[in-house]
């Protein structure tokens, strides 16, 4: 049979953005692999994707094929198939009968970055844009608090720094990131393959910090204080640009105490860095121009915030930034940047007043409660898989007279307490645009084969439930031909979508960008806000501090959950390769620790907060600090046999900014079982 060859890209929350080639051949399973054209993934996948997507994403009997409705109780995962329309008829029933009684802000949903597709991830806004829900401020789950801390001091969290202009670099300094497993192909090209300096400041030794010249291991939570202590030396080696900080930055004199105490002997007592490594990373820093990339691990801490406005010190203080090898970075809204207007995508003009909006630290709480929400929508997220206070939002999620609405690909934990459950097409089964976060790409998503069984795109099901509502503002209805010609149209694609096909990805620029080089900042002085009345306003502390987080007394560990090479967040838990490379659920605890608690390799032990409990397997190793213990997210808690997973230790204390998670920096007891 002949074969035909597309491009596409992935879609998936992560750094890279990989462009892929599909090879289809007839009406069935296609085979993905890596694009060899594509600059940042250079041919291969993930090892993940790579058995995934040629895996559990095309395995008729682990999709989700038809709509179904809810047969047994809450949770059973019992359910019977019905027709398109019996589901969407039935569903706009429920939810007017619950507006009309209640109120539109009785409905929520919550939503996050299951598919980053452009019109997958932003149409169905306008469903909901419309009916007036609440909803569960999506970036509370991830990086709220890292958004805010930046946008206070710089305007903006959302530009960074063009990857390419490391080429200019002389340091590449990675804090609390760890491409290795979160942007493998940007871990592997563009950061081991750079000749410059490679500083990285994680609590663990991830393959990242392996790779790097120096490796700085903190306390978690302290890096505050060794971002004051990279300042102390910086200042004493006359690193700082006296004439930048004078035109460009507000407050600098206010932050000079705090600069001047940390010293190298002060900063490595808190911290727990050596001096010789904070004056050889203070060294690199200052030798000349250097990206300092903040990760979203690195916020999600207690003191997420004024962590991230601490760092952020090192380029306003130093001057590097809108130079050639200079910049900061946490998130590249490549989209935007390419001049998408994403807000008219989602909809926004079909909100009547702003929506009502809970953070996912109260979500459980708010879920009990019989008075405020009676029906829940969730699309493009797993939140009893990911989700803190597990074991309450379970039960939250059994309540009868919570009407609930599932839309996903798989038959996740959430879709077991659905009373409907709606099949999404995946990204292999319809045209879509894709972008990197941190590369400045933009790419092609091409359907390859038809969507399995009755399943539909994202956009396609809320048109069908707006309908059914008996809406009728034409915004509702846009096709994708039309929404497409006008997102190419506007992010200046030339060609048309059967053009950005054949390439397969453009990037925004052709040459490297030099963000801020024109050094206005959209902070209400214009210039870079060390110290921030508008931070004041909000309850927060008018200039970024040294203060780090108690360390963890002796009966009690720090647990760290990153992300891990096998899996993108909690997906793929369901492929059974990717299960098996994954072995059983563990805990990683420092030789030290197991030691003194008479714990080997292989037992099992028992982590216990004032959240739950949760039993797993012990791996020793000397990955993290001891006091430190790791155990990666990602599993599905219906496949393990504890029936949960970490978030079942996520206690959901909120950071200090934006009601964020501070999920890095939960606290457990650990025994032997
Ligand atoms: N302990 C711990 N917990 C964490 C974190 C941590 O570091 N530690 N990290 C947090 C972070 S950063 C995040 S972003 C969240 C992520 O948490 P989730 O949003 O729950 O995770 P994803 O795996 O991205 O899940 C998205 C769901 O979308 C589905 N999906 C994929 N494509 C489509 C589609 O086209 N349409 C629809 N409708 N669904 C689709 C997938 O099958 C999957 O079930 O987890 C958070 N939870
Ligand atoms: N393979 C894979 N890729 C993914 C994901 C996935 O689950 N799997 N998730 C995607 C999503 S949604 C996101 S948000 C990104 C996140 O990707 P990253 O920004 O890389 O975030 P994490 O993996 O949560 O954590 C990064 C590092 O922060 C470190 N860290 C924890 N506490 C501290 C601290 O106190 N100080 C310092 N300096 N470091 C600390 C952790 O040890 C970890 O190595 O990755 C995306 N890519
Ligand atoms: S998840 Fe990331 S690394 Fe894996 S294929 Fe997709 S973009 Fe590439
Ligand atoms: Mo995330």
């Amino acid at each position: 049979m002949s074969k035909t060859i597309l491009r596409s890209n992935c879609p998936r929350d992560c750094y890279d953005g990989c462009g892929m080639i599909i090879e289809v051949s007839g009406d069935g399973p296609v085979r993905v692999l890596g694009d060899p054209d594509h600059p940042v993934s250079r041919g291969r996948l993930c090892s993940k994707c790579a058995v995934a997507y040629n895996g559990v994403w095309q395995d008729e009997t682990a999709r989700l094929q038809f709509p179904l409705r809810r047969i047994g109780s809450k949770g059973s995962g019992r359910f019977e198939r019905v027709s398109w329309d019996e589901a969407t008829e039935e569903i706009a029933a429920r939810l007017k009968k619950i507006v009309a009684d209640h109120g539109a802000d009785a409905v929520l949903h919550t939503h996050y970055s299951g598919t980053l597709s452009l019109i997958a991830l932003l149409f169905p806004m306008r469903f909901f844009h419309r009916l007036g829900a609440a909803e569960v401020d999506p970036d509370t789950i991830c990086n709220a608090a890292g958004h805010k801390a930046w946008d206070l001091m710089f305007g903006d969290s959302n530009t960074g720094f063009d990857p390419r202009t490391a080429d200019d670099a002389n340091c590449l300094l990675l804090w609390g990131v760890n491409p290795s497993a979160t942007g493998p192909h940007t871990h592997r090209y563009w950061f081991a393959e750079s000749p410059a300096t490679k500083v990285v400041v994680d609590p663990l030794r991830t393959e990242t910090a392996q790779c790097a010249d120096i490796h700085l291991q903190p306390r978690p939570g302290t890096d505050a204080a060794l971002a004051f202590g990279l300042l102390h030396l910086l200042h004493r080696a006359g690193k700082f640009d006296n004439e930048f900080i004078a035109r460009h930055v507000l407050g600098a004199d206010e932050v000079m105490p705090l600069i001047e105490r940390a010293t190298p002997s002060r900063t490595a007592a808190l911290t727990g860095v050596p001096e010789d490594l904070i004056d050889s990373a203070a060294q690199a820093y200052g030798a000349g121009p250097a990206l300092l990339w903040a990760g979203q691990g690195l916020q999600r801490q207690q003191r997420g915030g004024n962590i991230m406005r601490a760092i952020g010190l090192l380029p306003a203080l130093t001057g590097k930034i809108g130079k050639p090898g200079c910049g900061f970075y946490y998130i590249n809204d490549t989209p935007s940047m390419a001049g998408l207007d994403m807000a008219a995508v989602a909809g926004a003009g079909l909100l009547k007043s702003a929506p009502q909006s809970i953070g996912h630290m109260d979500l459980a709480p708010e879920l009990a409660r019989a008075d405020r929400f009676r029906a829940l929508l969730i699309w493009n997220t797993n939140p009893l898989a990911s989700a803190p206070n597990q074991a309450q939002l379970r039960t939250a999620m059994a309540r009868e007279d919570l009407f609930t609405v599932v839309v996903d690909c798989f038959q996740t934990d959430s879709a077991d307490f659905a009373d409907f459950i709606l099949p999404a097409a995946s990204f292999l089964e319809f045209d879509d645009l894709t972008f990197s976060y941190f590369h400045l790409n933009l790419g092609v998503q091409s359907k390859a084969r038809e969507p399995l069984g009755e399943s539909l795109p994202n956009q396609e099901i809320f048109r069908r439930l707006a309908a059914a509502m008996g809406y009728t503002e034409p915004e509702l209805f846009e096709s994708d031909a039309e929404l497409m010609a006008r997102m190419l149209d506007q992010m200046g694609i030339e060609g048309g979508f059967d053009a950005l096909q054949r390439r397969g990805h453009v990037s925004v620029t052709p040459e490297t960008l030099q963000l801020y080089s024109q050094l206005q900042f959209k902070t209400p002085s214009g210039r870079i806000e060390i110290a921030s009345a508008s931070a004041e306003q909000l309850g927060l502390p008018h200039i970024p501090n040294d203060e780090i987080d108690e360390p963890a007394v002796t009966d009690r560990f720090r647990l760290i959950t990153p992300g891990s090479d096998l899996r993108m967040n909690d997906s793929y838990a369901n492929d059974p390769k990717l299960a098996e490379r994954a072995g059983v659920a563990a805990v990683v605890l420092h030789p030290a620790d197991a030691g003194r608690l008479q714990i080997r390799d292989g037992d099992r032990v028992l982590l216990e907060n004032e959240a739950g409990a949760l039993e797993l397997q012990a791996r020793v190793e000397a990955l993290a600090l001891p006091g430190v213990l790791v155990a990666y997210k990602g599993r599905w808690p219906k496949l393990e046999a504890a029936r949960a997973n970490v978030n079942t230790l996520h206690t959901a204390h909120a950071a200090d900014m934006a009601g964020s998670t501070s999920v890095h920096s939960t606290l457990v007891r650990l025994r032997p079982v």
